[in-house]
């Protein structure tokens, strides 16, 4: 699929789903009203890790509009939710659907009201009583997931480098926050004594086939439908304690039910992100060139283990060393449980934590040799004639120019002009740095599906396995079927997000959509053509098929960011920030732009801004936007997107994900331009996210031992 050009393929399209939902005619999970719905809401633990001496539901029951409640005696029994196994876990933690004879975790659902109003039944959970007491720290191990990555001799490199430098990245522990809550609807139908389930999830059909096998019933009596999706960011990817709750009580009383997370309740029991602590070393000659590299990845776990909770453990220690070339390498990763909201995949999900090592290292490698950053990054990143390149810890790069996009950056955003720019007024006394960073971004591995109808009336149905968390797939993929056919794009209807009418697939997660599930659409395209073209043109023609990339397609590209500090306050700002991504092929450029323009902002956030804060009795601080600090627009500089253009050889349509860019290469370049200004003050570390009182920390800190 090389075809670029006057087609829709290509074209900055707008997206057919802002109508709809510009004007309020979505339709959200929390927008299904069956009849006779009624309401969950959840009592929720006060302490962590506690006995339950008692609940006692008796006034819960007596309240107005209160029809049941439920606690943990009654759900014990259910099942266990998957953990996708790509590391090696040490023991099971529990996947409590209500606390049984103990908590965890504050925020953890101990009994459920099921009222007539959503109000009802939060009088319900204010008149039910529960007796804590708090338990001492466990003296079992936690449980842990570990993974390492070794190749070459690494020590024999250090022990023949001129130097070797090290870096700690602190990530902030982040709370996805999409717009639209966590929700579920169940439609319980009783002919048949089966249910719909509406629920904003970025996964519907591996949602159906777990709640299948955590209440043991058969698929066939679920239906999932993620109606439109209000973002997720990796949030909405597992199946929450909560909304097996509310399917079991459906079918329990046989009744329709709905439960919406209050924002509190995110803050409290949906996924965090991140909190990784990282540690590294990188080995280096005079010259510049890199010998080897250690790291170690340290993660924090929750109290309850979500499908892709190892993910971020995963993705963290096998992309070590990233785009460069190192022949040594030790890295590893741990993730531990702890007795806190459960932790999981959040946009980016480890290539934030590994890029960000890697790239501090590289800018102490270049201050240690008195090398431009730039250019110690153009001497060790891979060469186009070296691709497909394989890492020293087994990552397969497919593609790429990552010289000439640093290249790009560099001239594009005038990175001399930004340097000298610095210098003078650095000779003022001002506070400033210059902070470029190289990124890689794995896209998705596996399968995904499609179904493609051409209807007699020359319209087409295209269905994928695949959904959309609010992120515009409607569009790319109309534009994928009507590239591919020839055809207008209003003639093709787009459907996902359901479990009845599209095939059997993964979902909208770790930039996969357009890499796999947009592929999987264009050769489902491909195949109704060709039936077509054989039959007698008056019939229905349609294709369904699974399709497996060949490989993970690598986006890559840089950051460069300008900033300052206040001396006196430690306030940061940003100045200026520009990027250069290769995405492969694209669909639609004005998707991509806004796909990196978010996550920048996430990356932005996380750098300067967002934290989730527990105390040390394991209470959370930070239950509220306005003890959370998300960034606003006047946090977000105009940011300046040039693109590069390699397609990847590992799909059909030589498409690379760009979902998580921003979050991975903005985080990294923001550390090193603040270590950039502060470095001359002697400040050797920083830990995100860079607010005043920290950054005024270490300046006092600095300054203070100098004195
Ligand atoms: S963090 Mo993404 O939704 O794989």
């Amino acid at each position: 699929m090389t075809r670029l050009g006057p087609t829709p393929f290509g074209q900055p399209k707008l997206r057919r789903e802002d109508e709809r939902l510009l004007r309020g005619a979505g339709l959200y999970t929390a927008d299904v009203c069956p009849p006779g719905l009624l309401h969950v809401a959840f009592v929720r633990s006060t302490m962590p890790r506690s006995t339950i001496v008692e609940c006692d539901t008796c006034a819960a029951l007596e309240c107005d509009g209160v029809e049941a409640v439920f606690t943990g005696s009654d759900v014990h029994h259910l099942g266990d939710l998957s953990i996708a196994p790509m590391m090696d876990v040490n023991g099971t933690p529990e996947y409590p659907v209500l606390a049984y004879q103990t908590v965890a975790a504050v925020g953890q659902p101990i009994a459920a009201v099921i009222a007539q109003s959503q109000y009802m039944a939060c009088d319900g959970v204010d008149s039910l009583f529960v007796d804590l007491e708090e338990l001492p720290e466990s003296e079992d191990d936690p449980v842990t997931v570990t993974g390492s990555w070794n190749a070459g001799s690494v020590d024999a490199q250090f022990s023949k480098a001129d130097f070797i430098v090290n870096a700690c990245v602190d990530h902030p522990r982040l709370a996805p926050s999409p717009m639209e809550p966590r929700a579920i609807t169940v439609e319980y139908n009783a002919s048949n004594d089966s249910a719909t389930v509406w629920l904003s999830t970025q996964t519907p059909h591996r949602a159906r086939l777990e709640l299948a096998k955590i209440l043991c019933i058969c698929e066939t009596r679920i239906r999932v439908v993620a109606p439109d999706v209000g973002g997720a960011f990796g949030m909405k990817a597992a199946l929450y304690p909560e909304d097996v709750f509310v399917v079991w009580a459906a079918f329990t009383l046989k009744r329709s039910l709905q439960w919406v997370a209050s924002r509190s309740e995110e803050f409290l029991s949906a996924t965090h992100g991140r909190g990784c602590t990282s540690a590294g070393q990188l080995a280096l000659s005079r010259d510049g060139t890199f010998l080897a590299v250690k790291a170690s990845m340290d993660l924090p776990l929750g109290h309850w283990l979500p499908t892709s909770a190892v993910v971020p453990a995963w993705n963290a220690g096998r992309m070590i060393p990233t785009g460069y070339r190192i022949d040594a390498v030790e890295s590893s990763s741990v993730g531990t449980c702890t007795d806190k909201a459960a932790v999981g995949i959040y946009r980016g999900a480890g290539r934030p934590e590994a890029n960000c090592l890697m790239e501090r290292l590289v800018d102490e490698a270049a201050a240690i040799t008195g090398i431009d950053p730039i250019d110690i990054r153009l001497k060790n990143l891979v060469k186009n004639e070296d691709f497909p390149f394989t890492t020293t810890s087994g990552c397969v790069l497919d593609s790429g120019q990552y010289g000439k996009a640093l290249q790009t950056l560099a001239e594009k955003a005038d990175y001399a002009g930004c340097v000298k720019r610095r210098d003078q007024r650095r000779e003022k006394g001002e506070l400033t740095g210059v902070g470029v960073a190289f990124y890689i971004e794995p896209c998705g591995i596996g399968w995904e599906s499609a179904r493609v109808t051409l209807r007699p009336d020359g319209t087409v149905l295209a269905a994928t396995g695949g959904s959309s968390q609010g992120h515009g797939r409607e569009t790319a993929i109309a534009q994928i079927v009507a590239d591919t056919l020839d055809l207008p794009m209003d003639t093709v209807e787009v459907v996902h997000g359901d479990t009845r009418t599209c095939p059997t697939g993964i979902g909208a997660l770790a930039s996969r959509s357009t890499a796999i599930g947009g592929s999987a659409i264009h050769e489902a395209c491909l195949l109704v053509r060709k039936k077509a073209l054989e039959s007698s043109g008056s019939e229905e023609v349609t294709a369904e098929l699974n399709y497996k990339n060949e490989g993970e397609a690598w986006g890559y590209g840089c950051y460069l960011v300008e900033l300052s500090v206040d001396r006196g306050t430690g306030v940061v700002t940003l100045e200026s920030a520009s990027c250069v991504d290769d995405i492969g092929n694209m669909v639609n450029p004005m998707l991509v732009e806004g796909q990196i323009v978010g996550g920048f902002a996430q990356g932005v956030g996380e750098a300067l801004l967002e934290e989730v804060r527990y105390d040390e009795f394991g209470q959370l601080l930070t239950g509220s936007f306005s003890d959370y600090a998300l960034p606003r627009a006047d946090n977000i500089p105009e940011l300046s997107i040039f693109k590069m253009l390699t397609p990847s050889p590992n799909n059909t349509l030589g498409a690379k994900g760009v979902g998580e860019a921003g979050t991975i290469g903005a985080p990294a370049a923001i550390l090193n331009a603040a270590m950039d200004a502060l470095r001359p003050l002697g400040v050797t570390t920083l830990s995100m996210p860079l607010t005043s009182q920290r950054v005024w920390e270490a300046i006092r800190d600095a300054t203070r031992e100098t004195l």
